[in-house]
């Protein structure tokens, strides 16, 4: 934390400083699409782009989360983008279906807007924010690799924030060392969650979980939106986790419930398949899933024939410089 002392002849730096900041801040979003897309977000959400726009001095930091690190390598910006159609068509969402079109297919009627997103547990200022405030941390954008533990893989611009930003406004106590995820259960709206034959057996609601300084490090990330606009509900709305150095299932979709605690989570893969699905789920070349290779995926680019590569999976998905320390006194193999 940056701690400024303003004496009086650096007010006008300072406020240079502010417009600038301010500047660039409606520049990413109307970039990002957020402004003067009225259509792209619920008119609540808009509030809370306005709301933030017109700023407060705890947003003017905001953009930060990355400035320790290489932000090209973080955003893999030199690899070629997945299409905006593949992005949104072809997912994994059990919750409305196992096949890469049920998603889309069978989630257009699900209602993101209201929603509600708690931070409890080993916190001391539990909180609850609304669509508004999720709209508030400072939105970046973010291109990420998103590697399925099928060994298919897509590079994805999210938009979002770091999801310390999030945790931090809860205050996690000294007792935290795991934050727990939970996704919405909405039987009415979620064909899988009321068919054990649709939902593909697994037990919901969805949950995960993430040690809390994986939590904690700038690249665990909030999506709240996907190619400049608004997450579609087949990607998760209206929030969703991306952790890029670890196997898609841990990016789980939907969120409403986070909560700080002192015991490791249970996660919904682990529980249904724990030889195959552990805790940590690192992408990792040289562990083997136990029915397939991991050493390499498939990069889906547009999902035209023939157009997707075959290439080498990176250890940590290619992140290993933002995020091995945080196992280096971790055995690999026994810590899937
Ligand atoms: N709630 C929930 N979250 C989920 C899933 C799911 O079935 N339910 N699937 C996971 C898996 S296996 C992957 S690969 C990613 C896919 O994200 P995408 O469809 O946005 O690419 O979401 C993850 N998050
Ligand atoms: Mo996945």
């Amino acid at each position: 934390m940056l701690i400024k002392s303003f004496r009086k002849s650096d007010l006008s730096e300072a406020k240079v400083t502010d417009e600038s900041v301010f500047k660039n801040r409606r520049q990413l979003l109307r970039n990002l699409g957020f402004i003067g897309a009225g259509s792209l977000l619920a008119s609540s959400s808009n509030a809370g782009v306005f709301d933030f726009l017109s700023d407060d001095q705890s947003n003017a930091e905001d953009t930060s989360g990355l400035k320790a690190l290489d932000f090209k390598k973080a955003s893999a910006s030199n690899q070629k983008l997945t299409s905006e159609d593949k992005v949104t068509s072809y997912n994994n969402f059990y919750e409305f279906g196992l096949s890469k079109s049920d998603p889309k297919a069978n989630s257009a009627k699900f209602v993101s807007d209201p929603w509600k997103v708690e931070i409890v547990g080993e916190v001391e200022k539990p909180i609850t924010l609304d669509l508004d405030d999720l709209y508030k941390f400072g939105l970046e954008e973010r291109i990420y690799r998103l590697r399925c533990v099928e060994a298919w893989s897509m590079v994805i611009p999210w938009v979002g924030y770091s999801l310390s930003k999030i945790l931090e406004k809860a205050a996690p106590t000294s007792k935290a060392k795991y934050v727990a995820f939970e996704t919405v259960y909405n039987p009415d709206q979620m064909p899988g969650q009321r068919s054990r034959f649709f939902g593909g057996g697994i037990k919901y609601p969805y949950v995960e979980g993430l040690r809390l300084d994986e939590a904690m490090n700038p690249l665990a990330f909030i999506a709240v939106g996907v190619y400049g606009k608004a997450l579609p509900p087949q990607n998760g709305a209206p929030l969703r986790l991306l952790v890029p150095w670890k196997y898609g299932f841990k990016s789980i979709k939907s969120i409403t419930r986070i909560r700080l605690t002192d015991q490791q989570p249970p996660t919904t893969w682990n529980i249904s398949a724990p030889h195959e699905y552990g805790f940590y789920a690192n992408v990792n070349p040289q562990v083997d899933h136990p029915r397939w290779s991991q050493a390499s995926e498939r990069r889906i680019t547009t999902g035209g024939l023939g157009a997707d590569e075959r290439i080498p999976t990176e250890m940590f998905n290619g992140y290993a410089e933002e995020v091995a320390h945080l196992y280096a006194n971790l055995d690999l193999k026994k810590f899937y």
